[in-house]
């Protein structure tokens, strides 16, 4: 198998995260996203959307990481994407709540508008406003995943064991480090966290990333 991926993309860092806990034998093929290598024929014969991640398994390419998280806990057989009936509905509606409600506020509402310039908008007071508006909406949905989804007796998105919701969203939580965010209002954000960067193969998969959150820090923010 192939994945097509860069190592600080929100949405590829669960997938080679995944990848390196369960030991599997993934060729990891970076796609420059700085130098608008995913904007190329090359790479957009691969994926029409020229977004990373996206898997190539033989003659099969899967895109998007939700999908991909599921199809390979799938091939492999993992615990982390349970066969029960409702246990795994549990875990698709996580991530589909994760995708749909939480990343589109905080992503591209108040993280990316602070760090990536082709996400800024045009004038001062639409950019603030818009940050400003993320970062309520976000809260707002911190909120859920704080007190009801996670809850003050689960150290997992959905209970005792990890799941690949929590691989899905560590993702898009870390993205946060960026512009500072600590998750103060938030402990039991708070605690899960701690316990996916606990996990031993956080710190390789995150080196990049990392070093991209070290060269933001001198930065100002609106943070969570
Ligand atoms: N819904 C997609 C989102 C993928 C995505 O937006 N990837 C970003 C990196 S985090 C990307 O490739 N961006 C390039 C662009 O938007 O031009 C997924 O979950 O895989």
């Amino acid at each position: 198998m192939k994945l097509y991926m860069h190592p600080v993309s929100t949405t590829s860092r669960p997938v080679l995260l995944f990848i390196a806990d369960h030991g599997l034998e993934v060729e990891e093929q970076v796609v420059d996203l700085m130098t608008g290598e995913h904007m190329q024929p090359a790479y957009r014969a691969i994926n029409p959307s020229g977004i990373v991640p996206m898997l190539e398994d033989d003659d099969f390419r899967l895109g998007e990481s939700s999908a991909i998280l599921k199809y390979l806990a799938d091939k492999v057989g993992s615990p982390t994407y349970p066969t029960g009936l409702r246990e795994r509905a549990r875990v698709n509606e996580v991530m589909d709540w994760l995708n749909t409600n939480l990343y589109r506020e905080y992503g591209y509402n108040l993280v990316y508008p602070q760090i990536f310039p082709h996400y800024k908008r045009r004038t001062a007071e639409s950019q603030d406003e818009t940050v400003a508006v993320g970062e309520e909406r976000s809260r707002r949905w911190l909120e859920v995943l704080d007190r009801h989804i996670i809850g003050p007796d689960s150290p997992f998105l959905c209970g005792q064991q990890i799941t690949i919701a929590d691989y899905l969203g560590a993702g898009i939580l870390t993205l946060g480090d960026t512009i500072g965010c600590t998750f103060a209002d938030y402990p039991n954000v708070q605690r899960w966290l701690a316990n996916m960067r606990a996990l031993p193969n956080w710190p390789k998969v995150h080196g990049v990333f990392d070093g991209m959150v070290a060269a933001f820090s001198a930065g100002t923010y609106r943070a969570i």
